[in-house]
């Protein structure tokens, strides 16, 4: 794998050998990277930077928001607003969407992003990640509403993540598989490092919160005693689990090396679909799964099918190895 082809040269590839994406959202995909080489600089100096701890303050999920949280959100608006690729953007941080101020050139994209996944790990040093995800901004020149964000995670035009871990790598799909870019810190760039990346279809580590295990449905628990049952049970084989606890680290080991990631709905809040939100993090995600070989649903639907009903709506998420996700899935459509 020739190792100096950066994300400009990729992106401007991907435009012209295979007309996959045009010239505006490749300008846009680069903002984003941009903003994300920050978010990781910003990450990597901690308490040095003075950026660790609460804000002291709320987000529209009623979470208490980390000064990185905020930090992160204000560095995508800032990089994103004034480049003429946007209609508008949403964010988990912001209670509405955001358009992009009058003194600026309207594009035809709209950014949706979770600025800093996996914040509750900030402080204690562990992998996280900002997520983000392309739409078309519908025809017509009407403003832009909520309701235009408002579409299926299959109507996405790019979408991807920035983990900032022992490496900053940014994953991306266009539409033409997976590819991993790595931060090259002497260079301040992201250099190519794996592209079509295959999520295998088998295997033996699962990843979920165990400690809501009396709260989930049945098909989940049967699923997990199954697992746990190793190979003296149904399985016939032992498996592993891994919870970082930072959906965008989760994400990256099983397109890394396989494996199944769940976090299903549960009786704690039974009008609630689930805890990730389908928006910025689910649909994602689970197009970048499945550009990958794997599989992802909310136990019954594939995700990217699913017709939002309002911005920030949440879902439960069954994705990765393909075989074990339909597995999970088959047992959702015993009941
Ligand atoms: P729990 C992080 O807050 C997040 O949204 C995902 O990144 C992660 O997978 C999940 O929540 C962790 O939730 O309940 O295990 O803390």
């Amino acid at each position: 794998m020739s190792s100096n082809i950066s994300l400009s040269r990729y992106l401007v590839e991907q435009q012209r050998s295979k007309g996959h994406i045009p010239a505006d959202l490749r300008l846009l995909l680069e903002v984003v990277a941009r903003a994300c080489k920050s978010i990781s600089h910003a990450v990597n100096k901690g308490a040095l930077g003075g950026v660790l701890g609460s804000a002291e303050s709320e987000n529209v999920q009623g979470e208490v928001q980390k000064k990185l949280d905020i930090i992160a959100n204000e560095v995508l608006l800032e990089a994103n607003e004034w480049g003429g690729h946007l209609a508008a953007m949403a964010s988990e941080e912001m209670d509405s969407i955001y358009l992009v101020p009058n003194r600026y050139p309207q594009g035809e994209y709209l950014l949706l992003f979770d600025p800093l996944d996996g914040s509750s790990n900030i402080d204690v040093n562990v992998s996280i990640g900002t997520i983000f995800s392309v739409l078309k901004k519908p025809e017509g020149n009407q403003g832009v509403t909520e309701q235009d964000f408002l579409q299926p995670g299959k109507q996405q035009v790019a979408a991807g993540y920035c983990i900032y871990g022992p490496q900053t790598t940014l994953v991306l799909t266009v539409g033409d598989g997976v590819a991993m870019f790595t931060l090259d810190r002497e260079q301040g760039s992201f250099v190519l490092t794996q592209e079509n990346v295959q999520v295998p279809a088998d295997t033996k580590e699962f990843a979920i919160n165990m400690s809501n295990m009396r709260h989930w449905a049945d098909p989940v628990r049967k699923y997990i005693d199954e697992c746990l049952q190793g190979k003296e049970g149904p399985r016939g084989k032992d498996f592993n689990m891994r919870w970082i606890a930072s959906m965008v680290a989760d994400v990256h080991r099983i397109l890394t090396r396989g494996g199944v990631f769940m976090y299903p709905w549960d009786k704690r809040e039974p009008h609630k679909a689930g805890k990730l939100r389908l928006m910025y993090e689910a649909n994602p995600m689970s197009w970048l799964i499945e550009q990958a070989g794997g599989a992802a649903t909310n136990g019954h639907t594939r995700i990217l099918d699913l017709k939002p009903g309002q911005l920030h709506e949440r879902v439960s998420v069954v994705l990765g190895s393909r075989n074990e996700v339909e597995r999970i899935t088959q047992y959702h459509a015993q009941i």
